[in-house]
């Protein structure tokens, strides 16, 4: 099975495991059930999961085990994109092709759902139901809290990448290192998360998390820099959102510091370079292999 089938299959049951999380209260607070769902199961790629359950896989934990964390994962990620398409934010109308939460529901409702989420992340992963010792549980839960939050995660780079955005462009000395910075944090940390999580569940030594952590760094600088690119000449209907954004915001992104060219070049040698952070692996690695190769060429 070729890798984009073997995504789309694993999304497939990813989608059918989702209802269960949701079940709808017939009360006021319904809305904010529904707009979670209708964000989580919004149609996303679910690359963060399937690497997930693809890293955790060559330590030998079955997928079956892993779900729960990968989905804790996805629920927070789209709790960071309802935030991050709010008026507010990047203020988006569309995202995956369809409205945003707070077009069809309202802000309000929209900014709630966005935390309903993201406590809902910790909730799933702390629960005893889960086939995972506590103490690894609890590792875990430590982990996403610092992926995501404000200290050196996902929060605070989305804080460098506003701050910077109404700054003062010719002010900024040394655009590289703090792009590179936007993406470690902003995009990096929970693609980073997906992967050393897979390896802590599966018991993996220093070593073979080191690599695990090396591999995912690589991919998440080259996932923001296709992103970039995508902005810049993807299909907006494949892609599924407005496009051209960055270069009207006059937006400090990879392609408009670097060129197009150049930004792919960057792009294929990271992709080779993650690779080759695998090879301690063998073919166990077969799949992530590939998933670095697709992620380099994704159109959306
Ligand atoms: C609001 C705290 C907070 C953070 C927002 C997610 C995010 C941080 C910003 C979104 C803007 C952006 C371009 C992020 C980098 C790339 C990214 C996360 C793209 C979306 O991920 P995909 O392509 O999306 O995996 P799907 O829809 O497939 O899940």
């Amino acid at each position: 099975m070729d890798i984009i089938e073997k995504i789309k299959a694993f999304a497939e049951r990813f989608n059918q495991g989702l209802d269960a999380y949701f079940p709808m209260p017939d009360t006021l607070d319904s809305r904010v059930i529904e707009a979670m769902k209708y964000s989580v199961k919004n149609g996303g790629k679910r690359l963060r999961p399937f690497m997930l359950c693809e890293t955790a896989k060559i330590f030998g934990i079955k997928e079956e085990v892993a779900l729960p964390v990968a989905t804790a994962l996805e629920m927070l990620h789209s709790y960071s994109l309802i935030h991050d398409d709010l008026p507010a934010m990047d203020n988006d109308d569309l995202r995956r092709g369809k409205p945003t939460c707070h077009k069809a529901f309202d802000e309000a409702t929209a900014i709630l759902a966005g935390d309903g989420l993201l406590t809902y992340a910790f909730g799933i992963i702390s629960s005893d139901s889960l086939q995972i010792p506590a103490q690894i549980r609890c590792r875990l839960i430590n982990m996403l809290s610092s992926a995501a939050g404000s200290f050196d995660g996902m929060v605070a780079g989305q804080m460098i990448d506003l701050a910077v955005e109404n700054a003062d462009m010719n002010q900024i000395e040394n655009k590289e290192a703090v792009i590179e910075r936007i993406e470690e944090l902003k995009t990096g940390r929970l693609l980073r998360y997906a992967c050393e999580a897979g390896a802590v569940l599966g018991g993996a030594n220093d070593k073979e998390r080191s690599a695990i952590v090396e591999y995912s760094r690589k991919i998440g600088r080259s996932f923001q820099i296709v992103d970039d690119i995508l902005d810049a000449v993807g299909d907006e209907k494949l892609v599924g959102k407005t496009l051209k954004k960055d270069k009207n915001q006059n937006k400090l992104t990879f392609v408009n510091l670097y060129g197009l060219e150049k930004a792919q070049q960057m792009s294929d040698k990271l992709i080779e370079e993650a690779k080759k952070s695998l090879e301690i692996f063998g073919e166990r690695a077969a799949v992530l292999q590939s998933l670095a190769d697709y992620m380099g060429r994704r159109t959306y």
